[in-house]
Formats: structure tokens, sequence, C-alpha cells
């Protein structure tokens, strides 16, 4: 059935979500994103549009705008025959999102929204649960509730933190669970719930367990991000210090971009299945800060242990750093960010995504870091640009997590 044909009515740089014009979308794959406006959801949301999909995504009300990641994406609805519609909703609420799922009737659900910090869902875990966990229920039974159970395909952000404490390695699809955090015991439930519908009433549904995926638009409290940001601050003179937690940490670390187009293909399959997606390579937080350091022209060298470590130049070259000089202190490890229990190292197999899929990585975790610190470089010239010249500063230099 499709939805109340009609024009959206539009307001604020936001589609109130209602009605759209039906009549010009026929044939068209229809796409639902929750998350969209999250680092996975923005790329996910561009590689469908490029596809010629419908993309419909669920926003949060957030008293400031939220959208950033998406702008250069929207489409004004009073243009002729948009592909990209943005609703209210949010992963706690039953009743919105069945009614945003009865009117847009998507062909494809991407459940991406989530309470995705693992430090922090440790802080609140209780919400942590019903967003990452009951609110995957919430979509599905919305999906069979409406009769979409046959038609709609849903895709589930699954995790390698659902490893945690790893039981083999490298870790694959096979590989026993065992979740440290109160987010990766959020994140099993909704892993096995995608399962027993799928086995319960033959849904179409698929768990796609994705290694951390980094790019310029990882939230600033993640580490990569909070790296490559907080060295690039320091270069240009506007922070002092970046203070970590665990950099013995080690992660296989890919491109978002690559794995967006993995979740698209798992979705396009016969039949539904779950796959591991990651870049079977692995490397340690210490080493992101090296290479991070490195992209700036600058040299480090390592001091003390993992829990008293220091950070020193020892080299700086070109002009990236004009803040910097041998001797200074760049990085200092504070136990406060260490984590009630840690997921020291995890190393995934794609061996089936690429027997099957034919998927393989394209981009390499240096070349992501080289584009990251550029850009935030980027980012931080024109902010020590505005601090030369008595300007404000748009900077948030809290970096929890
Ligand atoms: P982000 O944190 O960047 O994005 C999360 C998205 O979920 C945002 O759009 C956020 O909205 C939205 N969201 C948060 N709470 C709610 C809620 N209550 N209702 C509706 N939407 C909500 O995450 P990523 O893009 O990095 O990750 C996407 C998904 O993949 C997540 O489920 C994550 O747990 C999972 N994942 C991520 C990996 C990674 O390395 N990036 C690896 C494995 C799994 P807002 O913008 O308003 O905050
Ligand atoms: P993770 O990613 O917990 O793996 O979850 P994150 O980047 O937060 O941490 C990776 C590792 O780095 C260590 N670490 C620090 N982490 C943060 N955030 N801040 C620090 O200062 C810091 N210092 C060291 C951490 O202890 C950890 O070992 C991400 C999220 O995207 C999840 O949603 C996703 O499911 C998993 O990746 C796969």
């Amino acid at each position: 059935l499709p939805p109340a044909g009609g024009t959206a009515p539009f307001r604020a740089g936001i589609i109130l979500g209602r009605h759209f014009d039906v009549a010009a979308h026929i044939g068209t794959k229809r796409a639902l994103i929750t998350g969209i406006t999250g680092q996975d959801g923005s790329y996910l949301a561009e590689f469908l549009l490029e596809k010629g999909y419908e993309v419909h995504g669920i926003k949060r009300r957030a008293s400031s705008f939220n959208t950033q990641r998406i702008d250069h994406i929207y489409e004004d609805p009073h243009e002729r025959n948009p592909q990209l519609h943005l609703h209210y909703g949010d992963l706690t609420d039953s009743s919105n999102l069945t009614r945003i799922l009865s009117e847009v009737r998507p062909d494809e659900v991407y459940n991406l929204g989530a309470q995705s910090h693992v430090a922090v869902s440790f802080e609140s875990p209780e919400y942590t649960a019903d967003v990452d966990a009951m609110g995957t229920l919430r979509m599905l039974e919305a999906i069979r509730f409406l009769g979409l159970e046959k038609t709609t395909r849903f895709y589930q952000a699954s995790t390698s933190e659902l490893y945690g404490l790893v039981q083999e390695v490298p870790q694959t699809e096979t590989t026993p669970f065992h979740p440290r955090s109160p987010y990766a015991v959020a994140k099993m439930y909704a892993y096995w719930i995608a399962v027993n519908y799928r086995e319960a009433y033959g849904m179409y549904a698929c768990n796609g367990i994705l290694f951390n995926h980094e790019s310029p638009r990882r939230g600033e409290t993640f580490v990569t991000r909070k790296i490559t940001r907080g060295l690039a601050n320091i270069a240009q003179g506007l922070e002092d210090c970046l203070y970590m937690g665990n950099i013995d940490a080690l992660r296989d670390w890919g491109h978002a971009k690559d794995y967006v187009r993995m979740q698209w293909m798992m979705l396009q399959q016969e039949a539904p299945e779950d796959f591991v997606i990651a870049t079977g390579k692995q490397y340690s937080v210490r080493e992101f800060i090296t290479w991070s350091a490195a992209e700036l022209g600058v040299t480090l060298t390592f001091e003390g242990n993992g829990v008293s470590e220091i950070a020193r130049v020892s080299k700086v070259e070109g002009d990236s750093a004009p803040a910097l000089n041998p001797g200074d202190v760049v990085m200092r490890v504070d136990p406060k960010y260490f984590r009630p229990a840690e997921v020291e190292t995890l190393l995934g197999d794609p061996a089936k995504a690429k027997a099957r899929l034919g998927w393989e990585p394209e981009i390499t975790a240096q070349e992501m870091c080289a584009e990251m610190v550029a850009e935030d470089l980027h980012t931080a010239r024109r902010h020590a640009l505005l601090k030369q010249h008595g300007y404000a500063v748009p900077l948030s230099l809290e970096a929890a997590g």
C-alpha cells in the first residue's frame, strides 16, 4: 500500500514527515534509516541516493541543529521530487516508529540509531538498553504489526563489541560472544532479536557485525577523532595537551564509506545472513597517535608505561604545527578515561564477506588517518586565524569518553 500522497509541509530545514509525493516515486526503492544524522547514516544516505533510492531518515528533536552531517545532501521539499525525507522520531517511542513505518512502507530498513559510545554506556546503562536493545525490538515489532515482515528487509547495526573478552583470533561469524559493557550487552539483545524475527517470522533480517570504522565525520569523542582533532588543535596552538585512556588497546579500524557499502550489499542477497565486516589488520591506539602526529610533521617519543605515559615532541617538520617545539608534551594518559571493563583487542576476519559478496575494504587505516588529520587541520587553521584576529573560536574542548 502506498502512503497518502500530497506535498510535504516544510519548516526550518526539516520535513515534518507526514506526506510525500507518491506518484513521483513509483518503481523507486525506498529506504528508511534510523540514525541518519550519525556518521554511518550520513554516508549510507549519500550512497543510497546515488543508487536512486528514495531515502527517509529518522531525526531526533534537539535544541540546536543536529543535521550537520547531512546538510550537504539536504533537499528543499518545495523543490520538485525531493529524494531525501526526514521525520522526527526516537527509538524509545513505539507509536512514533509505527507511524513512520506505516507512512513510509520502506523496502529496506537500516537500523543504525543507537547510543553508540561504549564509555557513555557505563554512565547511562538503562538509556543505552532502551535505545539499543528495546529500540531494535520496537522497530522489528512495528514492521510485523504493520504486516510488512515479508516485504521489508531489515539491517541491524551489530558490533565487534559483542566479542568483548575475545575467545578466538581473528573473530568470525561463529566466534562466541562475551560482551564487556552495557552497550555491548544491549547490542547482544539486538543481535539475537533480529535473528529471532528471521527464524520466527521468516523476516529478511541481517546483522552486520562491524568492527570499528571511522572517518572525518566520526563523533569527536571516539578515540580516532579525539586524536586527529586534538593533535590538529594542539599543532595550531588552540589546545595544550591530549588526555587519553588505554593507549595499548588494539583495534581493527576501517573507513565508514567502505562499511556502508557492505550494509547495502547485505540486503541485496537472496537470503538473509549475518556478516563480519573488518579489515583483518590491527593497530594500537598508540600507533594511531604516532601516525596522526606524523601527518602534522611531528615525531613523538613515548615515555613511561600505559598507566602514566606521556608523548613528547622530538622533531617538527613542515608548517602544519607552528605551535609545537621539540620537548613539548602533547599527550598524557589520564586514568579517568579507563573503562570499568575494557575490550583490549579486536581483530576481524572478513573472509565470508569477501567470498559471498565480493566485498573488500578499499581504504587503509593509514589513508583514513591522513584524511581525518587533513580535515581537522583545515578546521584548526580556520579557528587559529579567527583567534589571531580576536574572534571567538567555536571550540568545544569537552572530550568525555
Ligand atoms: P553515531 O553515534 O555517529 O550515530 C548514532 C545515530 O543514532 C545518530 O544519528 C543519533 O542521533 C542516533 N540516535 C541516538 N539515540 C537515538 C534515539 N534514542 N533514537 C533515534 N536515534 C538515535 O554512530 P555511528 O554512525 O558510528 O554508528 C552507527 C551504528 O552502528 C550504531 O548503532 C553503532 O552502535 C553501530 N556500530 C558502529 C561502529 C563504528 O565503529 N562506527 C561499529 C559497529 C557498530 P543524534 O545525531 O541526534 O545523536
Ligand atoms: P569503541 O571505540 O569503544 O571500540 O567503540 P572508541 O573509539 O571509543 O575506543 C576504542 C579504544 O580506544 C581506547 N581509548 C579511548 N577511547 C576513547 N573514546 N577516548 C579515549 O580517550 C581513549 N583512550 C583510549 C578505548 O578504551 C577503546 O579500547 C566503537 C563505537 O563506535 C561502538 O559503537 C562500536 O560498536 C565499536 O566501536 C565497534
